[in-house]
């Protein structure tokens, strides 16, 4: 039997900016795709698969990233799959009361049959990065229209392939107006710390056609990483962050500039990028200082974790309180990628639900 489900501590509508399509996939569905398309798994049953995939205590981020290799080969060149996984993604943050998200994935990564390290078209099979984003974001649209909210996606460079970054952000360009509404640098900032020529050139190139930019820094790498995602990749938001604050300057001038952070406490544990103990959690300084932040699950599938996890951390340890987590989420709107009139929208919804008179003016 299933385990109970725990009351939600914040059970009002909630942003999220920072989740990944590939670390939120059912456990289910990989089953099932894997047996559909004749792959063998280590196991077959969920509970098995589960524990198989996550991370159960405090590891390094790139031993957290090596857990992708556990299931994207079944995903990876699948049309079907990858359609699934986006249209069941939506259904998921539906039934957590998400009402506007941003998911993240990398098209290449996900292109034909994913055997790292070979690059994406001297792997199996006919589906290109382009195809990718297709069915990312047909998945997408028919999901928000069965469960009536609103996904948008970011497309990732990865740190480890620059040679990728300049289709990343024609894609980008391309799909637009198709749901895509920006680029990230993901993956290890440990092994790869300051951004290659590849990467600089596809964020320039995104600066200059409006792609709006994330970028991961400061995850695990030091504040020099956040300075260059600022400075040199102009990033309109920081993924993670959390060692911005070992350079009080940086974090000073971070601070009043209202540079956004999408926090992610469950997997800042879990990757080691901060001190287990949470009660010692950056989340309480930027909390404190009342940045604008948002609070994000990262990889719910390998965290084994929900929105609300989350959530009931950062109250449980951190003294997050009901009005935070409102302070929080209208950032987080304020934040999004989104044109000024649906980000003007969403804010009103939230403003409504939350019993707030103030309404945005722009
Ligand atoms: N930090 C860095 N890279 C991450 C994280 C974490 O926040 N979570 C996922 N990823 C990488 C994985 O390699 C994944 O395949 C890729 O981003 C695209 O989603
Ligand atoms: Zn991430």
């Amino acid at each position: 039997m299933a385990a109970p489900r725990p009351e939600p501590v914040f059970d009002q509508p909630k942003i999220e900016l920072h989740v990944h399509l590939d670390g939120a996939i059912r456990v289910q569905t990989i089953l099932e795709v894997a047996k559909r398309r004749g792959i063998s798994l280590p196991a077959d049953t969920v509970e098995e698969m589960t524990q198989i995939i996550i991370v159960k205590k405090p590891a390094t981020l790139t031993e957290f990233l090596g857990k992708f290799a556990e299931y994207m080969h079944v995903i990876a060149g699948d049309r079907e799959a990858i359609k699934r996984i986006a249209y069941e993604f939506v259904e998921d943050k539906a039934k957590e009361g998400v009402i506007y998200v941003e998911v993240r994935y990398s098209p290449h990564l996900m292109a034909n049959t994913q055997v790292e390290p070979i690059p994406w078209d001297q792997k199996k099979g006919d589906i290109s990065p382009d195809d990718v984003v297709q069915l990312v974001n047909e998945g997408l649209s028919e999901g928000e229209r069965a469960f009536n909210i609103k996904a948008r996606s970011i497309l990732c460079c990865m740190r480890h392939m620059p040679s990728w970054s300049m289709e990343v952000v024609e894609l980008c360009k391309k799909y637009r107006h198709g749901g895509v509404v920006a680029i990230d640098l993901a993956g290890d900032e440990s092994l790869n710390c300051e951004a290659c020529p590849g990467h600089r050139m596809a964020y320039e190139e995104a600066e200059r056609c409006g792609i709006h930019r994330t970028v991961h820094a400061g995850e695990v790498g030091p504040p020099s990483v956040v300075q260059e995602a600022v400075e040199i990749l102009k990033a309109e938001r920081i993924g993670h962050g959390y060692r911005t604050l070992e350079d009080k300057g940086l974090y000073k001038r971070l601070l009043a500039q209202n540079m956004h952070f999408e926090l992610c406490p469950i997997s800042s544990k879990l990757t080691g990028a901060c001190d287990p103990d949470f009660t010692k959690h950056p989340v309480i300084t930027f909390k404190r200082d009342k940045a604008n932040y948002s609070l994000n699950t990262d990889d719910p599938l390998i965290f084994n974790s929900t929105l609300n996890l989350d959530y009931s951390t950062v109250q449980e340890y951190m003294g997050l309180t009901e009005e935070e987590f409102k302070r929080l989420n209208i950032a987080s709107a304020q934040s999004s990628f989104l044109p000024k009139k649906e980000k003007k929208d969403l804010l009103n919804k939230l403003y409504e639900a939350y019993g707030m008179v103030q309404r945005t003016v722009f």
